[in-house]
């Protein structure tokens, strides 16, 4: 049934070579204090890709001097925004003008198809540079009507040393997310990568210090969470946090801030997102839609719609419809024209996929499409659509982070909308109708950070993005992903003539 699965034994050479696998701190690349490397893998093989210098605390106590450095002593806090910005920008087109490499670079670390780095990922990092940039010198404080005899006005100030932490399922972009704004507000940043993917970012921190972007403002520290993400959280130097990850390490890391300096954290967490797909849908669309909202990115989205409720009118028809297109799903090696799903980052999730598609099969919901792995080599799994899911059984419960489509059926709207707010999470949602009424309850009813009508996986750089209960807090993106980074000075003044 998945003719591709011959091609996966003999994966492309990528086009790009590894230059930068050291860390990067106060604008140079240097070795681990511990001489140590660790291997970041091709994820089609299992194979080495590179060995990357890992960092621990020493390399954490030696980044965060550089950022803390930067920021009190400057330049960066200190410039004028607009010179931040030319940097920024300056940042942005050198990204573009070498899209293609650092897109190569990102799929041969991460697996995702490769058009999907260099048409879609890789741009919308470009894209978010240039938004952010274009904040930098547009960020000010109010002046306050008050009652006495004072001016009062508000300063908002860069919070200081940011630490930031992401994870592999878009290194780069949720690198944009948390760099461009944090920047763009005066903060310097110590970032770790996730121990999965650590190469884009170094090559895009070598192209932002061509840029102009001054010593230590942007340092970066690969390496492993309980050690350098750890040591990062509960540093007293570091004065806030911006972790994306799951919502299991964002109460460690809420934890380790708290006992440390009590930094304020922001979190982007896992989820189980609803997508609704009414009684008066377009099946065909809805079948098209409801496909990539799960199955973008190989399912390892924490947006994805991972709970498809189909109205019952239309549910035999959608189920059948959805079944045929996961099984006409292109999989491939990421480099072949074409590909619309690689395989899964690594072992770990590859196993953890598997393990929830069993759990499908044994808690009694009907396996319409896949149910296995692909191919002998790396991490491919067949694109996977269970019917007949209900709301108790695991795979619609917790998050699994695959290739793996649950479809639920449902009566009416008071029906789902409670049993779509069911969940300990709440970062999105999708509604698939043509009736407005419907659409204007849902919006309003579900409990998500982001509700797409008719559309899934928008993200454009000036819509925020975040989540309700544990799916996190703080928005990144757009102009509240600014408010993580500023804190506000209120500067009160004693007028000598208020009448004046
Ligand atoms: O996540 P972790 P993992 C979900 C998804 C996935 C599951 C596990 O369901 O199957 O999480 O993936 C760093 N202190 N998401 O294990 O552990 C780690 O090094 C500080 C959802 O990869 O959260 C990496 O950089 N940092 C998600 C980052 O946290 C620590 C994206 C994410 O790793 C740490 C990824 C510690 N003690 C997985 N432990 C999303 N929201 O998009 C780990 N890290």
């Amino acid at each position: 049934r998945y003719s591709t699965a011959a091609a996966l034994e003999d994966p492309i050479k990528p086009p790009v070579t590894v230059e930068y696998d050291k860390l990067l701190i106060n604008g140079r690349f240097v070795d681990a204090a511990s001489g140590k490397t660790f291997k970041t893998l091709d994820p089609r093989t299992g194979e080495v890709i590179a060995h990357v210098a890992e960092g621990d605390a020493e390399d954490i106590n030696r980044a965060v001097a550089a950022a803390r450095e930067a920021f009190d002593v400057g330049p960066w806090p200190k410039m004028t925004a607009y010179e931040r910005s030319k940097i920024m920008f300056r940042f942005a087109d050198l990204v573009e003008k070498h899209n293609d490499e650092i897109a190569a670079l990102e799929s041969w670390d991460n697996g995702k198809p490769y058009e999907q780095s260099a048409n879609i990922e890789i741009p919308k990092v470009v894209r978010i540079f240039r938004y952010y940039a274009g904040w930098a010198d547009k960020i000010h404080g109010l002046t306050i009507p008050a009652d006495g005899p004072h001016h009062v006005q508000t300063l908002h100030e860069p919070i200081g040393v940011a630490g930031q932490i992401v994870p592999w399922n878009f290194p780069l972009l949720l690198f944009a997310w948390k760099v461009g704004p944090a920047l763009a507000c005066g903060n310097t940043i110590v970032l770790k990568t996730a121990e999965q993917t650590p190469l884009s970012a170094l090559l895009v921190s070598k192209l932002f210090h061509e840029a102009g972007l001054p010593p230590g403002v942007l340092n970066v520290v690969s390496g492993f969470g309980p050690t350098v993400g750890a040591a990062l959280c509960s540093h007293m130097n570091v004065d806030k946090v911006a972790f994306t990850g799951s919502t299991e390490t964002g109460k460690v890391i809420v934890e380790l801030a708290a006992k440390s300096n009590l930094k304020p954290v922001t979190l982007e967490l896992g989820g189980k997102s609803p997508f609704i797909v009414c009684e008066d849908a377009d099946v065909d669309k809805a079948v098209e839609l409801a496909h990539s909202a799960l199955f973008f990115n190989q399912g390892q989205c924490c947006c994805a719609g991972s709970r498809t409720y189909v109205h019952e009118k239309v549910y035999d028809e959608f189920v059948e419809k959805a079944k045929a297109r996961a099984m006409k799903r292109t999989v491939g090696d990421p480099f072949k024209s074409g590909t619309e799903q690689g395989p899964q980052i690594d072992a770990v999730q590859f196993k953890k996929i598997l393990r929830y598609i069993r759990s499908g099969t044994e808690s009694g919901a009907n396996l319409e499409a896949g149910g296995d792995k692909l191919g002998t080599k790396g991490y491919y799994i067949q694109p996977t659509v269970f019917s007949n899911v209900k709301d108790d059984m695991l795979i619609a419960k917790e998050e699994i982070f695959g290739p793996v489509q649950s479809i639920l059926k449902f009566k009416d709207l008071d029906e789902v909308i409670r049993r779509a707010n069911n969940t300990q999470y709440g970062l999105a949602a999708g509604v698939f109708t043509q009736n407005l009424d419907t659409a204007n309850t849902l919006m309003r009813a579900l409990r998500a950070g982001t509700v797409w009508i008719n559309c899934y996986d928008v993200f454009d750089a000036a819509i925020p993005f975040g989540g309700y209960k544990m799916s996190g807090n703080g928005r990144e993106k757009g102009e509240y992903g600014l408010k993580n980074y500023l804190q506000v000075k209120a500067i009160v003044t004693t007028l000598k003539n208020p009448a004046w």
